[in-house]
């Protein structure tokens, strides 16, 4: 199910996508919490009124498409190292172009740039072969991505609980963590940020 996208996205801003019925609902999460009301969720998402999200590629077009966001994401091993990678630019395009990953602006981080060569693939699953690949990427690394040829970054393949090279690149996975295909992190968490 294209969908379905298991990486858990914390949303710092959100934007409204309002409907006629909802002209005076809080425009995004900020106004939330200015107005003092309290939200049990780390992020919400509004949309005629305001919720803790689940998130799937739908949700993150309609939340991108008119807005500019910047991506930051969070990674952890199992050996206690923390790093991030930063980039300007991140959205996602419509169902009709196959959910298109456009990231871009690679800024910082330790964690190195493992996605920025995912930009401009659709994203694929185990029964939606839309990548650039002979094979079906997503069963070949039992994920689902925005697989190219087929990847640097596998967020939603198997948890490894830690370094596993038992099975080549079926792990949750970001290659330049470690510069391998074998370090399944402890958590891969995308941030979104509104900044325009
Ligand atoms: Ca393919």
């Amino acid at each position: 199910v294209v969908a379905v996208l298991m990486m858990l996205f914390l949303v710092a801003l959100l934007p409204v996508v309002l409907g006629n019925d909802c002209k005076f609902m809080p425009f995004d999460c900020s106004d939330i919490y200015k107005s003092g009301q309290k939200i049990t969720c780390s992020s919400c998402v509004c949309v005629c009124g305001c919720s803790c999200p689940v998130f799937g590629l739908e949700n993150m077009y309609q939340l991108t498409r008119n807005s500019k966001y910047m991506l930051r994401v969070d990674l952890e091993d199992f050996l206690g190292r923390k790093d991030f990678a930063l980039f300007s630019f991140f959205s996602v395009g419509p169902e009709t172009d196959g959910y298109k990953l456009h990231v871009s602006g690679f800024k910082a981080g330790g964690a190195g740039d493992s996605l920025t060569e995912h930009s401009n693939q659709k994203f694929s699953t185990f029964d939606r072969d839309q990548d650039s690949n002979a094979t079906n990427c997503a069963r070949q690394y039992l994920g689902g991505f925005w697989y190219k040829t087929c990847h640097a970054a596998n967020p939603n393949g198997v948890y490894l609980w830690g370094e596993d090279s038992t099975h080549y690149a079926i792990g949750n996975i970001w290659k330049t963590w470690k510069n391998s295909f074998t370090v399944g992190m402890k958590s891969i968490i995308m941030k979104i940020r509104r900044v325009s």
